[in-house]
This record gives C-alpha cells, sequence and structure tokens, in this order.
C-alpha cells in the first residue's frame, strides 16, 4: 500500500520528508512517477490533474494538501464513495488571522496613505483613524478566529454563513440577510469555501449594496470576485480600497490592471500557506483511520463543497 502525492507544480519535497520523518515505513509515490497505482490507498493532492485518480484501482481516500478542496471537486470523475478530506491546522489559521488582521490595521491605521504621504514629504495629521465594523464572510475554523481576535482586538465584528447557527457569540447573519449584514459593516472578509454558491458572489451588485468606501478584503478564492467589477465598484466609490492574496487567474498575468491599481493592495497566494510539518500529522492519521474503517478527521460534505 502506498500514499500518491499529486501536486504538479509545487515541490513534494518538504511533505516527502514530513511524512517520512513520522512514518519511515510508509511508502511514498509521487506523481507523475507512480509505478505502482494499483498500491496507492491515498491521495494527497493540490490541482491534481483531472481525471487521474480514476487510474488507482484501490484508492481509498483523497486528502488536500490545503483547506481548500475546490480544487479537488471540480474534478467531477472522482467516484462518490470516495471520502475527501481537509487540512485543519492551528498554524494554518494563525496566519490566515494575522493576515487578515494585518489588512483591518492598514485600512483603520491608513498605512498605506502615510506611506504616500512620506514619498511625498508630506506632514498631514488629519482623520488618523478609520472607525472600523468588520463582516467576516465564512464563519468555519478560519473565519471564526478572526472574529474572536478582532473583536479581542476591540473591533466590532459580524459574520455571516450559508447556514443557520445557533448560539453563535458574535451577531450573525445568513445569506438571506446580506443587505442587513452589509449595513452593519465597513470592512469585507471573504473566507467563503468556493462553491457553486459562493463563485462571482462578490460582483458590481454586491458592492452597490456596500456601504460606501467599504474595504474589502478576499483572501478566500479567486473565483469569488469579478475582477473587472471590483475596478468599477472602485471607480465608483462603492468601496475605497481591497487587498487582495487570490486571483481568478495565478499567478496574476502581468497584463492585468490590478497591478497598477494603487487602491489594490496584493500579495501572492500566500496569506496562509499549509506547512507540511504541520499537517503531516493528520495525514498519517487520515491514513491510519480510513484503514480501520474508523470516523475521518476534518472529512468534506461534498454538498456543501467544503
Ligand atoms: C488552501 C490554500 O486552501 O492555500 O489551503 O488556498
Amino acid at each position: 500500500m502506498s500514499l500518491a502525492i499529486i501536486c504538479p507544480g509545487k515541490d513534494p519535497q518538504p511533505w516527502i520528508q514530513a511524512i517520512s520523518k513520522l512514518d519511515p515505513e510508509l511508502n511514498i509515490q509521487v506523481y507523475p512517477s507512480i509505478e505502482r497505482p494499483e498500491d496507492v490507498e491515498v491521495a494527497l493532492v493540490w490541482q491534481h490533474p483531472e481525471g487521474i485518480l480514476s487510474d488507482f484501482p484501490n484508492l481509498k481516500l483523497v486528502s488536500s494538501m490545503g483547506a481548500g478542496v475546490d480544487h479537488i471537486l471540480r474534478d467531477s470523475g472522482i467516484p462518490e464513495h470516495l471520502p475527501i478530506v481537509r487540512i485543519v491546522d492551528e498554524k494554518l489559521t494563525w496566519s490566515m488571522t494575522n493576515y487578515v488582521v494585518m489588512g483591518v490595521l492598514n485600512f483603520h491605521r491608513q498605512i498605506t496613505r502615510y506611506q504616500a504621504d512620506q514619498k511625498r514629504k508630506v506632514w498631514d495629521m488629519s482623520n488618523p483613524e478609520i472607525e472600523v465594523k468588520v463582516g467576516v464572510m465564512g464563519v468555519g475554523a478560519l473565519g471564526y478566529d478572526v472574529l474572536e481576535k478582532l473583536d479581542f482586538m476591540g473591533f466590532p465584528v459580524f459574520g455571516l454563513g450559508f447556514s443557520e447557527k445557533k448560539d453563535f457569540p458574535f451577531p450573525y447573519y445568513t445569506k438571506d440577510q446580506m443587505e442587513l449584514f452589509l449595513d452593519q459593516v465597513n470592512v469585507i472578509v471573504c473566507l467563503l469555501p468556493l462553491t457553486p454558491d459562493t463563485e462571482d458572489i462578490l460582483d458590481l451588485e454586491f458592492f452597490k449594496k456596500c456601504k460606501k468606501g467599504t474595504y474589502l478584503i478576499n483572501v478566500a478564492r479567486g473565483k469569488h470576485l469579478v475582477e473587472e467589477d471590483l475596478l468599477e465598484a472602485l471607480n465608483r466609490g462603492y468601496l475605497s480600497g481591497a487587498m487582495l492574496d487570490v486571483y481568478r487567474t495565478e499567478p496574476l498575468p502581468e497584463s492585468h490592471p490590478f497591478w497598477n491599481e494603487e487602491r489594490i493592495t496584493m500579495t501572492p497566494h500566500i496569506a496562509s500557506v499549509t506547512n507540511p510539518s504541520a499537517a503531516a500529522p493528520q495525514v498519517i492519521e487520515n491514513f491510519k483511520l480510513i484503514k480501520s474503517n474508523s470516523p475521518l478527521k476534518n472529512p468534506v460534505n461534498r454538498i456543501k463543497g467544503y
């Protein structure tokens, strides 16, 4: 039996090292050099080539290398009986929250403005703080941590999700209450999973409903955002700026208009990168659990898409 690592375009070495360190006996095969497909019982994947998983007749489990599973679920050829798990890891959550806090603080304390002032030798003490109320769309492990930490820092926070929640400790809105949610906040953090329900959710109609001058932080997936609508929303003043870590096409093509847009702060999908050493224990644990037919860690609900 063996574990297949399939992550074209990503270096598999840190995963091989982390897994082998914990379980030196575990046989690992790395795509595209999978010589014994019949041995593969678990596939650890990131952006795998569509259809490839049907090459493994004894596959029992598919594990994402990250928190997101949209890159797995886009492959309609994955047999329905095959369980899928994802990574939930404290370090991943910690990094994501730190990134979002940085974005919120940048807006609140206007670092971009002062950097521009510094370049022009401008001393401007007016309006040093923007009052901030933060709305977090997506209240899973990542979104919840963001709400908790920002609340601890004293920011009013509001959550939005797609299902009803009982006894949620922060003001909470469902998708049907979107306008009510948007009325409360002037910073929007998108941490939604990418599903058919959430794709293109950040479009011009959405931005029109935001408070004038709202700041957008998208750390979820590029496909949540209709990119030309963001530029339009900035030009019309619905939004005052955005911090983006994810894009519809990655790497972002050189010709993309975002590169030259000063109101957008960009990073290259680094908000929270899975640390193989931190994530390897749960990959191995799931390998053992699937073999003993026991309930898995961090299973994905295919119907919900996360
Ligand atoms: C993830 C990511 O889903 O890195 O983990 O985007």
